[in-house]
């Protein structure tokens, strides 16, 4: 959260500067590679606890250049250099220090697609299914909304950067509107996930609904288990830190997708720079 702020600031005072910002934490990752995906600068780590920053867990991480995963292999055992900022983390070197065997060899993995449940889900590949409770306490599966596009965010009500989820929230508020207005786009749902189930509780998510005048006839906002929740978003990208002492001191990045009619990723956008007319440009794409 302290990076959040840090980063809006510096965003508005010196954006070239910002990179470099002394205020960006630095901490030692250690593991092992479980796939190295060049195309989208990205690795996915089984690492060790990271002292004061998060648990031991199996992430997708981004490289800060793509040159740092030259040679790297699964089963790869690194030491690398995590850099977290406010919008996200990326690595920035890689160290081979050694190979292990990888605990399921992929040819051995009980389902043929062979994920470590961790991978992201690109354009066309069907989103992961995870269950939910609703703003109302319901049981909801992701597969219920088939049959429908949905476009899908992932926040936090305690949010405290307005740039942030508050803007996605606000951008949310825009899509309902003209949802509402274009009968073309009538049967696009959206969804909202918190990644703070100890904060966003049914009730909690109820009346921020109601504090954004959500029609929740179209717009569901969800919360479930910590975990089932944390690996569902990791599929679209998202990556969330809570503190080891506060479960609700929370430093994420932000994705926002479109999900067709038959549960397949169409496009996930990075960060806090869409606009609601870009959504609503692919959504007319989608037919
Ligand atoms: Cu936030």
């Amino acid at each position: 959260m302290r990076a959040h702020i840090v980063f809006s600031l510096c965003l508005a005072l010196a954006p070239a500067a910002c990179g470099k910002s002394s205020d960006q934490r630095s901490f030692t990752l250690q593991g092992q590679v479980l796939s190295v995906d060049s195309a989208r600068k990205m690795v996915v780590v089984k690492h060790e606890e990271i002292k004061g920053f998060m648990p031991a867990m199996t992430m997708p991480y981004e490289v800060q250049e793509v040159g740092l995963l030259d040679g790297l292999a699964p089963g790869d055992l690194i030491n690398a250099t995590l850099v977290v900022f406010s919008n996200g983390a990326h690595l920035t070197t890689v160290r081979k220090v050694g190979t292990a065997p990888l605990e399921k060899p992929p040819a051995e993995a009980p389902n043929p697609p062979a994920s470590s449940g961790f991978e992201l889900v690109r354009p066309g590949e069907p989103i992961p299914d995870a269950s939910f409770l609703d703003q109302g306490g319901r049981k909801r599966r992701f597969s219920d909304f088939k049959g429908s596009p949905v476009v899908v965010t992932f926040i936090y009500t305690r949010c405290p950067d307005a740039t942030f989820c508050p803007l996605m929230d606000r951008h949310f508020v825009t899509l309902q509107k003209t949802l509402k207005q274009d009968s073309a786009l009538s049967g696009v749902r959206l969804v909202t996930v918190s990644f703070d189930p100890v904060t966003d509780t049914p009730a909690v998510l109820t009346g921020h609904a109601k504090s954004l005048n959500a029609d929740l006839s179209r717009w569901t906002f969800l919360t479930g288990d910590r975990d089932e929740v944390d690996q569902f978003a990791s599929r679209f990208g998202v990556s969330v830190t809570r503190s080891l002492t506060d479960q609700r001191d929370i430093t994420h990045n932000l994705r926002t997708a479109i999900v067709d009619a038959d549960g397949r990723l169409v496009k996930a956008y990075t960060g806090n720079d869409w606009s609601p007319d870009q959504v609503l440009a692919d959504l007319r794409k989608l037919e």
